[in-house]
This record gives structure tokens, sequence and C-alpha cells, in this order.
């Protein structure tokens, strides 16, 4: 398959960047650090979509070195912005299921931080429920050795896994990351909402931080605050920008 092979050239052709998207904390309105995403500019085909390219790296194996790719570009990026905007952090980056599994995942981690000169918690790692909840004995020591490092930790997608309270209890994690999913149907939706309130409610009992993602308008937001979710990312305050145009609204200003 050509996309196939294309994207096995992506990194070295120049084809991969990062957009950023800011995260806010409902109570103070400050900027509580961003996610970075990843976007292949393909010569032919244009903006490739991540859902189109991100499971075909998973199942070709070039998700490791594409993922590698995005952990150094966020890396430099992060050490770039914290020289000028020494507040600003944590940037998160997406870890998927295939690169938890690389033996040196770790050391690699490591490697990168020393080289962009970063503190560990610095850098955020959301990884999916689904890879966690189905992959049990495999992702706890993972999940453990990454925290010893120092690095931050977050459960994206959360909601849609079929989590297993007595395991999530046992992981090492600072974040719960609510499903777009069920803030799509905020505030009016009452299943959504009742399934939002309770992982908020989870979030609080395990002191972890809840965080929703896909908050697109005022009203969903005034329910998240209400129910004291901390934080919020979302087209409401932003969607995904350019390192250039991230850096233009929410850090030169500050
Ligand atoms: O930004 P957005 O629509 O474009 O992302 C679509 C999907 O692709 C999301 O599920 C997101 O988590 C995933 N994604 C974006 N960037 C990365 C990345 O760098 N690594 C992985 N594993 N997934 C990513
Ligand atoms: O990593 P994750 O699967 O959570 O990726 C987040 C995805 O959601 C990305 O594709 C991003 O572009 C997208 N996104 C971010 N904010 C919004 C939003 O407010 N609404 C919708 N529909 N999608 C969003
Ligand atoms: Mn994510
Ligand atoms: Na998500």
């Amino acid at each position: 398959m050509t996309l196939e092979n294309d994207l096995r050239r992506a990194a070295e052709r120049g084809e991969l960047h990062l957009h950023y998207q800011p995260k806010q904390c409902l109570h103070s309105g400050r900027l509580v650090g961003a996610e970075a995403l990843l976007r292949w500019q393909h010569p032919l085909h244009g903006d490739v979509p991540p859902e189109r390219f991100i499971a075909l790296a998973e199942e070709n194996g070039s998700i490791i070195e594409l993922g590698d790719w995005v952990l150094q570009e966020a890396c430099r990026q992060m050490s770039e912005w914290q020289a000028q905007y020494p507040a600003f952090g944590p940037l998160a980056v997406n870890l998927a299921g295939p690169q938890l599994r690389q033996p040196r995942l770790v050391e690699r981690i490591s490697e990168l931080l020393a080289a962009a000169g970063l503190e560990p918690a610095s850098l955020q790692l959301e990884i999916t429920e689904t890879f966690v909840m189905s992959q049990k004995e495999e992702a706890l020591p993972i999940l453990q050795a990454l925290k010893e490092l120092g690095l931050q930790l977050a459960i994206d997608d959360f909601g849609t896994g079929y989590s297993s309270l007595s395991y999530l209890k046992r992981l090492p994690i600072d974040t719960l990351k609510i499903d777009q999913s069920f803030v799509a149907g905020l505030p009016d939706d009452p299943n959504d909402a009742a399934i939002t309130r309770a992982i908020i409610a989870l979030g609080h009992s395990m002191q972890l931080t809840v965080i929703a993602e896909g908050v697109e308008t005022k009203s969903q937001e005034r329910f998240l605050a209400f129910e004291g979710c901390q934080q919020i990312q979302g087209y409401v305050l932003s969607r995904p920008l350019s390192a250039e145009d991230f850096a233009a609204r929410f850090l030169v200003s500050r």
C-alpha cells in the first residue's frame, strides 16, 4: 500500500508536525498545559487525519518510529517554550499501545528529556483506557516505571474502556480524561450528565485531576465547572494550533 510506504518516510521528508491544543483550569481560568497532536501533510493527499494513519501505523509497526518522532519533537518544542515561559506546562503526548510495550521506552524517554534539558514532570503521557484495561498485567509495571521516572500520567478517553475500579485504584496515574463522546451530550442528555458526574466523583475520591475533552460550548463548560471538573480542553478554548499560533495566542501574552 502506498500510503503505508509514504508513512514510513514521512518523518525524514519533513511531512510531520505537531499541533497544540490548550488545557485550562476551570477554577482560575489559567492555562495548565497543552496536548500535542500529530499532523501529516502528505505531498499529494494533503492533510491526512490521524484517524487514517495512527491505526495503520499501529498495525504495521511504524508507530514506534512515528511515536519516537512525536516524543522528540514535543520535547524539543517544550524546551524552547520553557526557556521563555518557565511556568508553562505540562505538555501532553499520546502514547499508543505498541509504544508502551517497547522494552526500552523508559530509557528512551529519559534520554529525550535529558537531551532537551527538561524535568520529567514537564511531560505528561496520555494512555488510552482501552490499552490499560485490556493489558492489565502488562500495563501496571510499565506505568509504574514511567511514574518512577517522574512523568505525569493521564488515562485518555476515560469511560469508553470498561475500567475495573479495583485495578484503576492500583495505577500510578494523575489524571482522568473524560471522553468527548460524553461531553458532547452535556448538559441536556441525562445519561451523559450522569456518567460525567460519576467520573468526576470517582476522580475526586481517588485524588486525581479530572479533565474534560471535546468541550465546545459555554453551557458544557458551565456544567463541568458546576460539577467540580478541574480542567477543560476543546474548541470552546481553541482548536489545535501550529506551534507558532499556539505561542502567539497562549504564551506571549501571559
Ligand atoms: O487531533 P485529532 O483529531 O486530530 O486526533 C485524532 C486521534 O489521533 C485522537 O484519538 C488522538 O489521540 C490521536 N493522535 C493524535 N496525535 C497522536 C500521536 O502523536 N500519537 C498517538 N498514538 N495518537 C495520536
Ligand atoms: O487524544 P484524543 O483521542 O483525545 O484526541 C483528541 C481529539 O479530539 C483530536 O482529534 C482533537 O482534534 C479533537 N478535538 C479537540 N477538541 C475538540 C472539540 O472541542 N470537539 C471535537 N469534536 N473534537 C475535538
Ligand atoms: Mn489524547
Ligand atoms: Na481522548
